[in-house]
């Protein structure tokens, strides 16, 4: 039987429903009586399942319902959209795979649906005028790529990278023909008018090949060491320029590979010639929000992790660069340029300046342009939109950012950049406004996207609006990742979520914003654009506790008085009585997600945790008052109630917001010192820099299983994973730990060197930086060669772009404080 009903789950639900229902067709008929009774309406899956619990009271006959097919099916439906007589669902019986059907109350007949017939009975709850005008603005992306290859297997989503290399083997496999768009990509390639890699001379694919082959057998002739001066001219002479390598060695092995894509591609050699192609040079990130800076910056308003990872990226970025560069043969300085706001009112941080050297670089640096609206210069921080600060200002500055970064910046390089690179929606934003101008490789980062934040955003839109700007949020997102050449994501579950769970990506794929527009394909998960690269954390920075002599004494008397002294003030309140026992430690911004307060609370409730550990927080600051943000203010409250209500003073040390990575790297390790642990207790995580950072500390790491952490820890091995929702269960789980490290003092060990494999086999920047550098290269490569595709695309994209995000963005207000008038140019 069971092998049966697996058998049939395979099949998909227009097929299997009809058959599930009529197996309980009392019930369900009764069920489906129950869902329609209330009219026109949305039901998640526990509406489904409260409902069926109330018509179905016989426990037995409910179990054995649910275990069906019918179970299954109920199970994975993410949402249904009641509108009477017919109830449609939508299921998602795998990451990236939606169908919808609609039944019908009556007889339970079942119909499969399209996702834009889905989509108009979900607007039928809210807006039929809307949902029943023939006329109303679709968005369909996918109509434009319908010849692009697309992955079919759940577990391929992410790796977009590999399968591109596999799907330009075949196209160049075709016939003799087929290698010619390579040939003529390669003959296109040069550093300011200077030729790379190939001239005139090689234009045909048959010559090259004879060529190669001429070169190679002189190669082998040379010591593996000759450097590629010694033989340029010869090289020359058969249509040869520089950039195949510094050595005869470097320059033989990219021979032999390019030669063995043009006699028989194959994909292990496509990536390996065009991970040493030289495209590269000069790169462009944005990072618009926040105060981007180098110090005493973390920790104001919507500035975290992004910073931290938009300026670690840039040094592993330069570093693989002259590494690459060098290895090309090559004598180019690359250049980074990380592109932010200049905030002339800059509170105190360097944000006003306009050429800041990026720290731990050669040639990279941070580019401020002010915020610029029709009246003036904006003097001010703008915050992202939340309920206390309702401007969205950014998408409208974003366009005028463009236009004025795009000047600054062909000046500072001299020409333009070879790749650009965007981050979070109002940096994408503007990196694809000035990617498509220019005609440049497009990459994307969300770090997090705001769809899924807010259950039923889209639906909602309207009265969600005038605090949060959703409709230009999502429109800006939705033409930023349309336009991106590739998309870089921190984990899979950003992409294509988990099994229970969308991902944020794909919850883009069909949604609606009735009045204004209905996605009908918005993004595609299984788009080989989308990659995973996960970011590391500094390892000159934060490096293991066991490495003596490295470690940074001198903030040791810092620390010891951060943690033990008695003395409340505006950095530290409360005490720690019992100074030897270990420390838990968790540290971030103070945001309701981030759930420093649900630690406290299962702390304070758990005697045996208490009396193993002391908890250490550093998040935010203390007084109220002082909060520019609701969400801040009511956390604060909540802490102090708590450390009230169980009596914490003397366990628990509260420390403000901390901005000195040297000295939190080395708290990090005290913590470690003391056998401690670090607990991440986010309800959603993204990513998680502090994890990374705690578990390349070696400090044994509990965090959330919600987001990112949950693919970063394998629980029990390198690490543990604690459910937010379960208090209860997850402190009762480091406690287990605290009592097993005392009854086995190699247990600690253990988990710390598990941290720490885990971070040096997936989560360093070094690997980050070569997968990134092997994105820009073959995707460029994958422009090129379907740029037909690509500019139709493009069109469409700028025609949204001009005549919906413009309008949109005009109707957000701009704050009060007048922009001060443009200083005309000497
Ligand atoms: N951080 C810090 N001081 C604080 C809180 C956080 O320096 O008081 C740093 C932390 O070390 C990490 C970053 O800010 O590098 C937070 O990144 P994460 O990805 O954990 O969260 P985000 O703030 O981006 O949501
Ligand atoms: C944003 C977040 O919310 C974090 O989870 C990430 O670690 C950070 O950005 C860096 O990507």
């Amino acid at each position: 039987m069971a092998s049966t009903s697996a058998l049939k789950r395979a099949d998909s639900v227009i097929d299997t429903m009809p058959e599930a229902l009529r197996q309980s067709r009392y019930h369900m008929k009764r069920c489906f009586a129950k869902y329609i009774e209330k009219g026109r309406r949305l039901m998640k899956l526990h509406h489904l399942m409260d409902e069926m619990e109330m018509v179905i009271d016989d426990k037995d006959e409910r179990t054995q319902l649910l275990e069906g097919l019918l179970g299954y099916i109920l199970c994975n439906t993410k949402e249904a959209a009641v509108v009477p007589p017919h109830v449609a669902f939508a299921v998602r019986p795998n990451p990236g795979f939606w169908e919808f059907v609609k039944v019908s109350s009556v007889d339970l007949s079942v119909e499969g649906i399209t996702a834009t017939e889905y989509l108009k009975f979900k607007e039928m709850t809210v807006d039929e005028d809307w949902a029943k005008d023939g006329n109303a603005l679709e968005l369909d992306f996918e109509a434009l790529e319908f010849t692009m290859p697309r992955l079919t297997l759940s577990s391929s989503i992410g790796n977009g990278v590999n399968y591109i290399s596999k799907f330009l083997t075949s196209r160049l496999n075709k016939d003799s023909e087929s290698a010619q768009p390579l040939v003529d990509y390669l003959l296109s390639l040069n550093r300011h008018g200077e030729k790379l890699m190939i001239n005139e001379t090689l234009s045909k694919a048959s010559k090259l090949q004879g060529s190669l082959i001429v070169a190679e057998a002189a190669l082998s002739a040379l010591a593996k060491e000759t450097p590629y001066e010694s033989f340029e001219l010869r090289f020359k002479e058969w249509g040869f320029e520089k950039g195949w390598g510094a050595t005869a060695e470097i320059v033989r092995e990219t021979m032999r590979s390019l030669s063995e894509v043009l006699q028989a591609p194959d994909p292990l050699n496509m990536d390996k010639f065009f991970s040493r192609v030289p495209t590269i040079f000069n790169v462009v990130l944005f990072s618009v929000h926040g105060y981007f800076g180098q110090s005493n910056v973390l920790g104001l308003p919507d500035t975290g992790g992004q910073v931290v990872y938009v300026l670690d990226q840039v040094v592993a970025m330069e570093e693989e660069l002259l590494l690459r560069i060098k290895q090309q043969g090559l004598n180019v300085k690359p250049q980074i340029l990380v592109v932010t706001r200049l905030i002339p009112d800059a509170q105190g941080t360097k944000c006003n300046l306009e050429l800041e050297p990026v720290i731990n670089t050669k040639h990279s640096h941070i580019l401020r342009v002010p915020f610029r609206t029709e009246k003036g210069i904006l003097p001010q921080f703008l915050q992202l939109p939340n309920e206390y600060c309702p401007f969205f200002p950014q998408s409208l500055c974003c366009f005028h950012l463009q236009q004025d970064a795009t000047n600054k910046i062909l000046e500072l390089m001299e020409g333009k950049p070879d790749l650009i690179i965007g981050n979070y929606t109002d940096g994408n934003l503007v990196a694809s406004l000035m990617a498509s101008k220019l005609g440049i490789t497009l990459g994307t980062i969300a770090h997090a996207l705001e769809k899924t934040k807010y259950e039923d955003s889209d639906i909602n839109w309207k009265k969600l609006d005038p605090k949060y700007h959703f409709s230009c949020q999502f429109t800006a997102d939705t033409i930023a990742m349309n336009s991106a050449d590739f998309i870089i994501t921190s984990t899979y579950q950003e992409i294509a979520g988990s099994q229970d769970r969308p991902g944020q990506y794909e919850s883009h794929s069909a949604f609606t914003l009735p009045r204004l527009y209905r996605v009908v394909s918005g993004i595609n998960v299984f788009d080989p654009k989308f990659n995973i690269a996960a970011p590391g954390a500094d390892q000159s920075v934060y490096f293991p506790h066991t490495e003596k002599q490295k470690r940074l004494t001198s903030f040791h008397p810092a620390i010891e008085e951060l943690l033990f002294s008695k003395v409340d003030n505006s950095e530290h309140i409360g005490y720690l009585e019992d100074k030897k026992k270990p420390i838990i430690f968790s540290m971030a911004r103070l945001d309701t997600v981030k759930n420093i307060s649900g630690l406290t609370e299962w702390y304070g409730k758990n005697k045996k945790l208490r009396n193993l550990v002391n908890l250490v927080v550093v998040a935010g600051f203390f007084d109220p008052s002082k909060s520019k943000d609701r969400e801040e203010m009511a956390e604060i409250k909540k802490m102090h109630l708590l450390i009230e209500k169980y009596q914490l003073k003397g366990q628990i040390r509260w420390i403000a917001a901390q901005t000195d990575k040297h000295r939190n790297s080395e708290l990090y390790r005290y913590i470690a010192d003391s056998k401690g642990a670090f607990v991440q207790p986010a309800l959603y995580e993204a990513f998680g820099l502090t994890v990374i950072e705690a578990m390349n500390c070696g400090l044994p790491t509990f965090a959330t299983n919600q987001g990112g952490p949950a693919e970063i820890i394998i629980d029990g091995v390198s690490g543990f994973l604690i459910d937010p929702s379960n208090g209860d269960e997850s402190s009762a789980k480091i406690a287990d730990f605290f009592q097993q490290c005392k009854e086995d003092a190699e247990y600690w060990n253990k988990i710390s060197a598990g941290g720490l494999s885990r971070i040096y086999e997936c989560y360093t920047w070094k690997i980050y930086a070569n997968k990134v550098l092997n994105m820009g290269s073959i995707y460029s490569f994958w422009k090129h060669l379907n740029k037909d595709q690509k500019q139709t695309k493009q069109r469409y994209l700028q025609m949204l772009s001009n005549l919906l995000l413009r309008d949109l963005v005009k109707s957000v207000p701009m704050p009060r404080e007048e922009a001060q008038p443009l200083v005309p140019k000497e």
